[in-house]
């Protein structure tokens, strides 16, 4: 019994398969399968190529995107929220989701996951990806993070803290990205935008520093602005949508877990002490370290000191948060071992965005595999993994444009208003969501709907089927991972 969907569940060895194409029949039904041995690759790259159709401030041309071409996007200067006389341009970034927002903390997590999947997994990340910059010498994984860090510099604000969004007042109708033409705003600023954005930048600095010493230098000096300002504002303030503002909120209770992460991280960059005796101190706060959304960051701080630091993070950093790390990461082993379809997530979990809990407990399995060879986990890993491409209640495989049945009707306004009946691909769904549907969801389903089940494959459907970019890149670390396990 899977208690999330209400199936009965069952597992069938198949025992070792050729390559090739198969036939599985049951009941009637049939369902072709193919056996590879790398069959993770191509959806991968439409994974991290998901975000290029995402970016904005630029044409999408036809070389590189085909029927989803458009014209440059959101280009005219943006006006400052709190003082409207004051207007500047800041290019670039990605569309945050199926809206036309562009917020730094997730944006800061999008980019940390590509990051990471890119420093572990290197040989997992396709490198012939068509986006422009394809053949640079720089690898496409890395090409398209830099779109997203060099519009999150611009969210800078001379002081060093940095801008929480850059968004309209409300969101769009479903028109086309060129059409939107309301003024866009730079909302205030907030405590957890300038941790994780100082956070991603440290990072950033590091990873970019041979292939782009001036961008890494501008990147630490700015991750340092930032990190001055929250020293010199250590009260936090949760971030909330001005009056009159309905753009998404992303607000959270604290910033502990985002300056720990950035204490982490500036520490890796610069190995001055203070910085890791701040990030010990922020640690002894209690961090959630298998947790890598938009919300919780901590899990990217563990990152940082289990992965990059090692044992030079020291005795407490290391030693101690490695032990901490394993415990909490048996968690989602457990989970995974409820569920009948092996998803790391209780039936309660069913949140907005569940695809993101589901693809969190999966990076902590493997992390925890890296660590410690288990092999337990990483095949629970590789369940999530499975979960995300159809291995689940619905069916259903959440990543459009793969699989014989597929997400169709994300909310995704490009998707929507494009004229061209496949959404565009290689975007995440979020999935079910039980804990905070739409009224008119709630309408659509029947009351005794199990959480695994509550999603709707419909446009309007934000609460169940929007993507967003920071769903799709854990499952691009996901899948990077995957590709680059030995047969
Ligand atoms: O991913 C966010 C989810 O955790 C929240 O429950 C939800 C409602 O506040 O918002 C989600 O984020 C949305 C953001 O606010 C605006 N852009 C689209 C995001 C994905 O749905």
């Amino acid at each position: 019994m899977d208690p999330a969907s209400g199936d009965r569940a069952a597992l069938v060895n198949l025992g070792q398969l050729a390559p090739g194409e198969y036939a599985l029949r049951c009941a009637g039904e049939s369902r072709r399968l193919t056996v590879s041995a790398r069959p993770w690759r191509a959806v991968t790259d439409a994974l991290i190529k998901g975000l290029y159709y995402q970016r904005c401030g630029c044409a999408l041309k036809e070389a590189h995107a085909g029927a989803y071409r458009h014209p440059a996007c959101h280009t005219a200067p943006a006006v400052d929220w709190l003082d409207r006389a004051a207007s500047r341009r800041v290019i670039g970034g990605w569309q945050d989701a199926g809206d036309y927002g562009k917020y730094v903390g997730p944006g800061a997590v999008t980019v940390a996951h590509l990051l990471y999947a890119w420093k572990l997994f290197p040989e997992g990340c396709g490198d012939a990806l068509n986006i422009p910059e394809t053949g640079s010498g720089i690898p496409d994984i890395l090409s398209e993070a830099l779109w997203e860090l060099r519009w999150m510099l611009q969210m800078q604000r001379d002081d060093g803290a940095f801008h929480h969004k850059l968004t309209k007042a409300r969101f769009a109708p479903f028109i086309m990205p060129q059409d939107d033409l309301e003024t866009e705003y730079l909302m205030p600023v907030s405590h957890c935008a300038t941790a994780a954005a100082a956070a991603c930048l440290a990072l950033a600095s590091r990873v970019y520093q041979p292939c782009d010493p001036a961008f890494a230098a501008e990147a630490l000096a700015a991750a340092r602005r930032g990190w001055e300002w929250l020293q010199a504002h250590p009260d936090f303030e949760p971030f909330r949508n001005p009056e009159g503002v309905r753009t998404g909120w992303y607000g959270e209770q604290t910033d502990l877990d985002d300056r720990f992460w950035a204490a982490c991280e500036l520490y890796a960059a610069t190995r001055e002490p203070a910085f890791r005796a701040e990030a010990e101190r922020l640690y002894a706060r209690g961090q959630h370290l298998t947790s890598f959304g938009w919300a919780d960051v901590g899990g990217l701080g563990a990152l940082c000191c289990l992965f990059d630091l090692g044992e030079e993070a020291g005795s407490v950093l290391y030693t101690q948060l490695r032990e901490d790390f394993l415990r909490q990461s048996g968690h989602a082993l457990a989970l995974s071992r409820a569920s009948g379809y092996g998803t790391a997530l209780p039936a309660d979990g069913y949140v907005w965005g569940s695809i993101l809990p589901i693809l969190s407990g999966a990076m902590a399995m493997i992390l925890h595999h890296r660590l410690t060879g288990r092999r337990e986990m990483l095949e629970a890993a590789l369940l999530q993994w499975h979960y995300a491409l159809g291995l689940n209640a619905l069916d259903l495989c959440f990543v459009t444009g793969f699989g014989q049945r597929s997400v169709q009707h994300p909310h995704h306004r490009p998707s929507g208003a494009d004229g061209v009946e496949a959404p565009v691909p290689g975007l995440i769904s979020g999935g079910p969501n039980q804990r905070f549907p739409y009224p008119t969801t709630r309408e659509r389903l029947a009351p005794d709907t199990p959480p695994a089940k509550c999603f709707l494959d419909e446009t309007p459907s934000a609460d169940t089927n929007e993507i967003a970019i920071y769903w799709n890149s854990p499952a691009i670390f996901v899948g990077a991972c995957f590709n680059s396990i030995p047969e």
